[in-house]
């Protein structure tokens, strides 16, 4: 990480705005309880600064561009009990903004500074009523009433084309946390057994995370045996893997906040039972077939229709469905999305791909009937002549998850 990068990435949204626009980007705060903090991941991409509390402007004033940078001030008699805080001088040297002011000095900075501007891209809060605001959210809302002059808007306009073509830094960040997932599915793959509850197979991955220093996970990991594969969401990863079932691992670990999000579904004992390999190489198919047509120019819309039809011909064969419109009973989510800062990245799920966006390509049958479920979920980066895909290296083909799975119960 170097403040170059950021400096870099500033300057390109900067130079998106047009005279009295400006961008405002609020921090997360420091969470409560048993919860680590995580960086809002817009303010990470401008800043690199895993700082809870602080606010970010970057404007464009017209003659110039500037932007300023808010933190907690530290209270001496705090310090004893929660360490020192960052200081002006090392933020700006970690980021490369020179103008740093404590946080009791937003108000006063912005109020002098807002009748210059005509409109804010700030974030879009959805919170639902009888709630409580965030600071964030009412300070925005403050903004809005105090200066009535200002227009809004999301962040999307300016964040979505810088964040959803990745930088090689990036890319780095994001193949560490594809490959050390990786890592922990084998480890998952080699040591699972009939009998053992999912959270234990999910320890298995989180216990290679943390000891090779990869402390987050990009979003809850599901880790679901037989009847539970088909329930889209489920994260309780409570319940005993059964005799038979298949598995299905839906993980991702995060470094330097960026995300892989990988899909595998292996059975527990040492072969696929015919009815199993058979909707397990319909999911696989389409799955190469979409990835095969990625490339610039295409876009995320294309490969879900190619995913639908190859599905929708796959759920006749398997006698699964006798017309065809009725497909969405057994695949009901769409073929992927962006992947970067978060899981669920920036970059519209239409969108048409152009190089350096990395996409997840991810179809899947689901039949509750018969307790199984199908996913099957690379994670690819688009390239000039066409696309790489960054988790080759996890098994999947059906013979290699066999094999694996013979050995491991050999032992
Ligand atoms: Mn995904």
């Amino acid at each position: 990480m170097n403040k170059e990068m950021y400096v870099n990435r500033r300057d390109k949204a900067l130079k998106s705005l047009e005279p009295g626009q400006a961008v405002l980007i609020f921090a997360n705060p420091q969470p409560g309880g048993i919860y680590h903090f995580i960086q809002e991941k817009n303010f990470l991409y401008f800043t690199g600064l895993n700082l809870p509390n602080a606010i970010l402007i970057m404007a464009n004033w017209g003659k110039t561009s500037s932007s300023f940078l808010f933190i907690d001030r530290n209270i001496p008699e705090m310090i004893v009990w929660e360490g020192e805080k960052m200081h002006k001088e090392e933020a700006t040297e970690l980021s490369g903004i020179e103008s740093v002011f404590y946080l009791d000095e937003f108000e006063r900075i912005i109020s002098g500074y807002a009748v210059s501007l005509k409109t804010v891209y700030t974030h879009s809060f959805q919170i639902a009523l009888g709630n409580p605001l965030t600071r964030a959210a009412m300070w925005i809302q403050q903004l809005r009433t105090h200066f009535p002059h200002l227009s809004f808007d999301g962040l999307g306009k300016v964040v979505t084309p810088l964040r959803s073509v990745k930088e090689p830094w990036e890319l780095e960040q994001m193949q560490k946390a594809i490959d050390i997932t990786g890592q922990g599915i084998r480890k998952i793959m080699d040591n699972s057994q009939v009998g053992m509850m999912e959270y234990a197979l999910e320890s298995m991955l989180y216990h290679e995370m943390l000891s090779n220093g990869y402390r987050h996970w990009g979003f809850r990991p599901i880790i679901a045996g037989g009847h539970n594969a088909t329930t889209l969401h489920y994260e309780d990863n409570d319940c005993v893997v059964e005799k038979d079932v298949l598995v299905l691992l839906d993980v991702g670990a995060s470094c330097n906040g960026y995300s892989a999000d990988i899909t595998r579904t292996y059975p527990i004992a040492k072969k696929f039972k015919k009815r199993q390999l058979d909707v397990y190489k319909a999911v696989l198919e389409t799955q190469e077939t979409v990835i095969g047509m990625i490339k610039p120019g295409v876009s995320m819309t294309e490969l879900n229709e190619t995913a639908v039809k190859i599905l929708t011909k796959a759920m006749l064969k398997l006698k699964l469905i006798t017309d065809e419109k009725d497909f969405r009973r057994y695949y009901m989510h769409s073929i992927g999305h962006h992947l970067g800062l978060d899981t669920h990245d920036v970059g519209a799920r239409d969108s048409v791909l152009e190089v350096g966006n990395v996409i997840t390509v991810e179809p899947g049958i689901y039949i509750p009937e018969e307790s199984l479920g199908v996913r099957i979920e690379d994670d690819i980066l688009v390239t000039e002549t066409g696309y790489r895909n960054l988790s080759i290296n996890i098994p999947k083909a059906p013979k290699a998850l066999e094999e694996i799975r013979a050995a491991a119960l050999a032992k």
